[in-house]
């Protein structure tokens, strides 16, 4: 059985994931998970106790939840280092890192601007605390970021590898919350420019609009959400 991964839209954070399996080029399949309809109940509470994307299904069909989890579990697969490096090199700890920065500090600092936008009836007062303080906490951590890329074109060395795929499903809530000013940030934005023109991550962005991309054949369809949730039943 191939891997399944659930990933959410709009605008998930699974869409790096996404990338990342096609640049891996092992077969794969994807069930597409509307976050905002499709996970507050109790079958898809079965499959992931916290009620998020993503999700795997792996090849064996177990259940593995968490990005950097996810994340390890392809660069265990990545024999040919298509997407990371060999475990224990330089440029596997400098991947490693920028995951850990990624998938922590940068992302959660968008949390309240997500409350912010996700409650209903809620005090003007309190959306305004909210978002005052996810605008400065997203701007602590781009110039955080933007301190951390070095000289290399992307953010662990001159190719693509899940540091990067990791950031760019995040990058993009920038805009969506408009936090800051992106451009204030030249080396994110200009390594932003360049991940997204990569043809992985082109992929991926058309997966996430509901586009059928050729891409490189490693992907073997759409798997519906509801045959996955139907075989985590009990
Ligand atoms: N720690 C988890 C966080 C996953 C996460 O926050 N997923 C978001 C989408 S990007 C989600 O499902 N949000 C929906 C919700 O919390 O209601 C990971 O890194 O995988």
């Amino acid at each position: 059985m191939e891997p399944i991964l659930l990933y959410g839209f709009p605008s998930g954070s699974s869409m790096g994931l996404v990338a990342a399996f096609e640049r891996l080029g092992q077969p794969y399949r994807l069930a597409r998970v509307d976050m905002l309809s499709e996970m507050k109940n109790e079958a898809y509470a079965r499959l992931n106790g916290r009620q998020e994307t993503p999700v795997l299904i792996t090849d064996d069909g177990r259940v593995l939840t968490e990005t950097m989890a996810i994340a390890l579990w392809l660069e265990a697969r990545d024999a040919a280092r298509r997407i990371s490096f060999v475990p224990g090199t330089t440029e596997a700890d400098r991947m490693h890192q920028m995951i850990g920065f990624v998938n922590t500090g940068f992302t959660a600092a968008f949390s309240p601007l997500w409350a912010a936008f996700e409650m209903e009836d809620a005090e003007p007062s309190t959306l305004d605390v909210l978002r005052t303080y996810g605008r400065a906490a997203v701007a602590d951590r781009h110039a955080k970021l933007e301190a951390m890329i070095g000289e290399s074109a992307f953010l662990a060395g001159d190719r693509l590898t899940l540091a990067d795929t990791t950031l760019i499903g995040v990058a993009r809530w920038a805009e969506f919350h408009r936090a800051v000013d992106v451009d204030a940030y030249p080396r994110l934005a200009a390594l932003r420019r360049r991940i997204e023109a990569e043809d992985a991550v082109r992929f991926a962005q058309a997966i996430e609009d509901g586009e059928t991309p050729p891409g490189n054949g490693a992907f073997r369809g759409h798997v519906p959400l509801k045959e996955v949730l139907e075989r985590f039943r009990e």
